[in-house]
């Protein structure tokens, strides 16, 4: 479904991940908060193998907050919510690494190995904040761009305080292709290209995925009515007419309302949804 991830590029990205691996402490694993399991790559567990994964559910301040304990409650400590647009919960990280590695701290310090850096990667679907995070993160702790003789040419090491250094650049991961609900919810959120799946039935999916869990919102941003009962395609219409989104003919423009739809939730001015629940 997602033509950029044909076989060979796959291969590809597999085998870059497990070289950087052989060098990574913690897998910071960035999902998005609004569809933590949708923005999962399904491979991560075999493709980090043993090596502990820490998962950041970003863009949380999209997310319901509601929604968000919800996950919290059911990932335990594994995850964390974060906002690498407002930087919350980024100072939270470096704590939770060390609580991940305790053992292994423990076990080195008894054999007399102290002062070494923790090493972290950032992995994650396109389109989950990676670049954004890596700035972020490394605005907040960073004290220099190291490159590291040795490794891999080219391989730059940001040096973070509290003996910390982070990979600078991500491992992008395939999502899941296979199920069709999962790739509506990664297009919803801008993951996976509008070219792809048809935007007006998009809209109307999302729409009637509002309709059943945030009606109110629906309500508010577009001033409409008695819409419970409609399908997605008639609550287009009703919004599009109410927008004015008619052509001559006095009908309505059904791609321009969804392609506003859809850019006003992605925008963020349907307020903070979360489009899976644990
Ligand atoms: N609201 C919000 N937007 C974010 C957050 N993190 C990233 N973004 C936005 O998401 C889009 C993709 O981010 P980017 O860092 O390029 O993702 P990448 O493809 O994984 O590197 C950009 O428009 C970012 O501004 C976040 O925590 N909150
Ligand atoms: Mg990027």
């Amino acid at each position: 479904m997602n033509i950029q991830w044909f076989p060979g590029h796959m291969a590809k990205t597999r085998n870059l991940i497990k070289e950087n691996l052989k060098l990574i402490d913690v897998v910071l694993e960035l999902v998005d908060a609004r569809i933590p399991l949708s923005s999962k790559n399904p491979e991560i567990l075999s493709l980090c193998s043993n090596k502990p994964i820490l998962t950041l559910c970003n863009k949380s301040d999209l997310a319901d907050p509601c929604v968000n304990k919800l996950w919290q409650e059911y990932f335990g400590n594994k995850a964390m919510f974060i906002s690498s647009s407002s930087g919350q919960g980024i100072n939270q990280i470096s704590g939770k690494v060390k609580e991940l590695l305790h053992d292994k701290i423990q076990r080195d310090a008894e054999r007399g190995i102290t002062g070494r850096s923790i090493k972290l990667m950032i992995v994650g679907v396109p389109n989950v904040g990676k670049s954004s995070f890596i700035n972020k993160f490394s605005k907040k702790a960073a004290t220099q761009v190291a490159d590291r003789p040795g490794v891999t040419r080219g391989k730059q090491w940001i040096r973070l305080s509290e003996g910390f250094e982070l990979l600078d650049t991500p491992g992008v991961l395939w999502p899941k292709f296979d199920d069709e609900e999962v790739a509506k919810r990664l297009a919803y959120t801008g993951a996976i290209k509008d070219v792809i799946i048809d935007i007006e039935e998009l809209c109307h999916y999302l729409l009637e995925f509002l309709r059943d869990n945030y009606p109110d919102r629906i309500r508010e941003r577009y001033k409409i009515s008695d819409f419970e009962t409609l399908k997605g395609y008639e609550i287009t219409e009703l919004i599009g007419r109410k927008r004015g989104f008619i052509v001559s003919g006095g009908e309505i423009n059904t791609e321009r309302a969804a392609a506003v739809i859809l850019d006003e939730f992605r925008g963020g001015m349907l307020g903070r949804i979360s489009l899976e629940r644990p």
